[in-house]
């Protein structure tokens, strides 16, 4: 059986690090992958860690984590508010999908309270910075034992 996870990430979350730290941290996207990769080691994941800023993309690489990944984390950025594309990307396979968040999206924004991917997850962490992504990756794991 597959121990490869994909961890997902959107729209202009390849500036983390780069603006706004008071919102998102001071990490980049490569440190956040580098936490993973050695988080995944310890829960015996091997982590494939993509982003990118377009919508078929993200949507082609759920597809392809249905056919070889164990689990999918994603970080949807924008489009987790406005993508039905990427809920039904995601209703189409049959791995858990875990969906989550740097910044608590309730305590911002109206328009970042509602997830358009949230219903079609097994789950959603946000609100505690890049550590959300090590989260997600712990909780996949218990997902899949
Ligand atoms: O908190 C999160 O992880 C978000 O998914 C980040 C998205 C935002 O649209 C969601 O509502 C919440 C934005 C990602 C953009 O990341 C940037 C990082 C640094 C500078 C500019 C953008």
């Amino acid at each position: 059986m597959s121990k490869t996870v994909f961890v997902l990430n959107g729209p202009n979350l390849n500036m983390l690090g780069k603006r706004e730290p008071g919102i998102y941290g001071g990490q980049t996207l490569k440190d956040v992958e580098e936490a993973c990769i050695a988080a995944g080691r310890e829960l015996g994941l091997t982590i494939d860690f993509r982003q990118s800023n377009h919508e078929g993309t993200l949507i082609d690489w759920i597809h392809e984590a249905g056919e070889k990944a164990l689990g999918v984390a994603i970080n949807a950025g924008a489009y987790t508010h406005t993508s039905i594309a990427l809920h039904d990307a995601i209703k189409a396979i049959s791995v858990p999908v875990v969906e989550l968040h740097i910044s608590n999206v309730h305590a911002r924004e109206e328009f970042r309270h509602h997830s358009m991917i949230a219903p079609a997850v097994k789950g959603v962490i946000c609100g505690f910075g890049t550590q959300s992504y090590i989260l997600a990756l712990h909780a996949l794991k218990s997902a899949t034992a």
